[in-house]
Order: C-alpha cells, then structure tokens, then sequence
C-alpha cells in the first residue's frame, strides 16, 4: 500500500454491545435508565442530524463556526503526518473543515459505533480526499478503543467534537480521557469541542425544542425497544422532558410515564408509576477553565482553547507529554 492510495478497510461487523442486556438492566434498576448511545439507530440518527439544523440547538452550528475559524491553526498544532483518529464520527462533517487544512495526514481513523453511518462516511470521504489514507473502526469509543497499528504516523491526535464527552459523569469522562491520554501519547493530543455553561433558557430550549424534534428523538429510543427487542411501548404513554441540573452542572433528558402501566420487553415485564421517569441522557456543561482542569487530572496539557464570541461552546486542544503520567 502506498501513501497516495485512498484505502479504505473492511469495516469489521463485530456487536460492539448488547442491546437487550443493557435495556433489562436499566429499566430493572431504580431510578429507571437507559443508555443514551441506543439512540442512534438509523432513524435516531437522522433525528439527530435533523436537532444539529434546529435554531435552538446552538452547539453544531457554534462548534462549526470556531473550527471554521480557527481551522489553520489547529491543523498547525496537529503538525505534519499525524494520524487523526476522531470518536464518535457519525457523519464525519466537521473532520471536513480539518481535513482540508491537513494535505499530509498519515490517516485518518473514524471511530463510531454505527456500521452504517461509518461506511457511508468513509465511503464519501474517499471520494472527495483522494489520497487520503482513510480506517474506518467500529466501536463504542466510550469503552474500550483498539486502534490498528500506525507504526508510520509521526504522532495520533485524538479529534472528539459535539461535546460528546458531557454525555459521561465527570469521573468516567476523566477515565476515558486517561485512555484517549494513552493512545496519543508521546507527543500528540487532543482537539475537543466542550459546550459551555449558561442561561437556563437558552440549555432547556436546545433540549425542549418547540418543533418536538428532540421529543421525537428521545421517544425513538423506545420505538427502538419495540423494533428490536419485541417491546410493547405505547410511545403515546410516555412524555419528553429536558431539564438544566445546575447543581449537577448538567441537562437530563427523561422519558415519563403519564399513567401507571406495565411494559413488556421479550420476556420481561416493567411497571410504571404514573409520573415516573426513565433517565436517558445527561449531557454535562462545563466552565471553560474547568474541562481544562480535568483533562489535566486526566494527563494532558492544555495549549489552546478557542471559544465563539458569545462564549457558548469551546473547542480545545490538549497535548500530551512524551511519557505519560501515572
Ligand atoms: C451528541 C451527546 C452531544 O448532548 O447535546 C442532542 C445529544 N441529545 N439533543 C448533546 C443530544 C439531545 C448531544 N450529544
């Protein structure tokens, strides 16, 4: 293989996690949960794409306008023949706006956790990069990450845009951010967009959109549950809600029960109180010097942070020392 061939692998079918397993144990525990990366099946993820275009959702567009921005710079820091390996791919739009500033990349390595959505990416990343070296890998990037070897790459930056990472309570967002510190060690790093703490209306109105786009979203998880694991939900019985925890410094997003009922799922049988709640995503919010803080703890160095001008979102690169802290 030379470096001028676009390659792009075979992606590798492997079940990256246990759907039913995962549904009993939440909706088994009290509070009732579920896990927010089940949302993402192929109509949850044109749900998704559909809030990233709402007017209330602001992180996308904002994220969009700082790397925008500030694209040849963060190419500068991600220097010359890195591998690029970006968490949670999905559709691949914003690695665009690097891409194009990045002509001597070793590879670029998407991660994500839906097969599909990943081939489609590469397949139309192959088409407008030619040349470029592109090794699509499924996998749950929260868990464990096993990247192939890029023995030719000078250093590996981690790119995890979205503010995916205020899906996880700090601590495991610290853990996991140990890991990415390992996989980019011995001199390369992390650009990482962080959504940022502010007005309770405008959170809530991101997560509550009057065009019931979240709504439809986070209901889809349960339509999900009656596709493919022989559920009976009556989507009509349970109600969307969002709220901003300030304590918590975080949105939850539940599913509530508007009636006593029993829901069957398989073989299982779950009751409801009226008014009951499943908590199915928490999407953290951070003070910008804060998320610094805890990559830190998680051993990187900050070096840059870019925000908008109203301060929303930031996007923020760390690097990482040639051996790796304890
Ligand atoms: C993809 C996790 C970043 O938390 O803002 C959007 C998901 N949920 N609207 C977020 C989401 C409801 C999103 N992340």
């Amino acid at each position: 293989m030379t470096q001028s061939q676009t390659v792009v692998r075979k992606i590798r079918a492997t079940p990256v996690h246990d759907f039913l397993t995962d549904v009993i144990a939440g909706l088994g525990g009290s509070p009732k949960s579920l896990p927010c990366k089940y949302f993402y099946d192929a109509a949850g993820t044109e749900l998704f794409d559909r809030i990233c275009d709402l007017d209330a959702y602001y992180p996308t567009r904002t994220e969009i306008g700082i790397l925008n921005q500030h694209a040849r710079e963060m190419a500068w820091l991600i220097g010359p023949r890195a591998r690029l390996v970006e968490l949670g791919s999905g559709s691949s739009t914003k690695t665009r706006i690097l891409l194009d500033q990045l002509p001597d990349l070793d590879a670029y390595v998407p991660v994500d956790i839906s097969p599909e959505y990943l081939a489609r990416a590469t397949r139309e990343l192959a088409r407008d990069y030619p040349g470029l070296r592109v090794v699509p890998v499924v996998a749950d990037s929260t868990k464990t990450i096993t990247l192939p070897k890029g023995e030719r790459a000078a250093r590996t930056v981690a790119f995890f845009p979205g503010s995916t990472i205020g899906n996880l309570e700090p601590e495991q967002a610290r853990d996991f951010l140990h890991v990415v510190a390992g996989l980019c060690q011995g001199g390369g790093g992390l650009l990482i967009g962080i959504d940022l703490k502010k007005d309770r209306r405008m959170l809530e109105a991101a997560y509550d959109d009057d065009q019931r786009v979240t709504a439809a979203f986070n209901l889809n998880l349960l339509a999900r549950i009656n596709r493919e694991l022989d559920g009976d939900f009556d989507l009509g019985a349970f109600r969307h809600r969002a709220f901003y925890d300030e304590a918590e410094g975080r949105i939850e997003m539940q599913l509530v029960s508007l009636r006593r009922q029993s829901v069957e799922v398989g073989e299982s049988v779950f009751r409801f109180d009226e008014g009951e709640p499943i908590t199915t995503e928490y999407s953290y919010k951070y003070e910008v010097g804060g998320f610094a803080e805890l990559a830190k703890s998680a051993g990187f160095t900050c070096v840059r942070i870019w925000t908008d001008d109203r301060r929303l979102f930031s996007v923020q690169y760390f690097g990482v020392e040639r051996r790796k802290k304890a």
